[in-house]
């Protein structure tokens, strides 16, 4: 099972001989206004990205160019997604921890998020998560990330 109420949107996808095209609207395919777009490019090989939660903020990332993984956790499931087209979106929930590593050369990582950035929204430390987590969650599950789900495509 996914962590609450992390998911795979399909994005629409208007394809010609000439190329594609795909677009995202607000309060039309994903749940959320979108109030900042930002971007992960020129990621070294290896590199690891996130490691963190946010206490409100609503995401969604894409892979808008190449391919990379996200380990997206609840505090009690564990769930790495491989993200390798431009036409499916992973939704993040508020207080979702997400790790992104494997990225392959020249990807890029577009986001979509419902706030602008605000250091304080972030939970860093994964115990201090946790802990937050605490009045919802009584046994969380912190360990190794489980089986890859690929977005069909
Ligand atoms: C997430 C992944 C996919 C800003 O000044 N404005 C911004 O909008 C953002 C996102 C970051 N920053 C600054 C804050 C740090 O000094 O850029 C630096 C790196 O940010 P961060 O460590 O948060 O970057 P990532 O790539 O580890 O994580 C980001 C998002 O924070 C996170 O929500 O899901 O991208």
């Amino acid at each position: 099972m996914a962590p609450q109420g992390c998911r795979l949107i399909d994005l629409p996808r208007i394809a010609e001989p000439r190329g594609n095209l795909t677009f995202v609207e607000n309060g039309r395919q994903i749940p959320f206004d979108i109030r900042r777009v930002y971007y992960l490019y020129d990621i070294p090989g290896g590199a690891e990205r996130g490691g963190h939660a946010h206490r409100r903020l609503q995401q969604l990332l894409i892979a808008i160019a190449g391919s990379f993984d996200v380990v997206v956790d609840d505090g009690r499931k564990r769930q790495r997604y491989h993200l390798n087209r431009s036409y499916f979106g992973l939704y993040l929930p508020p207080m979702t921890w997400r790790e992104l590593d494997n990225f392959s050369s020249g990807s890029v990582c577009l986001v979509l998020a419902s706030d602008p950035y605000d250091e304080a929204d972030y939970y860093r430390d994964y115990q201090t998560y946790l802990n937050a987590l605490g009045a919802v969650h009584e046994h969380p599950l912190p360990g190794p990330a489980g089986g890859v789900q690929r977005a069909a495509g």
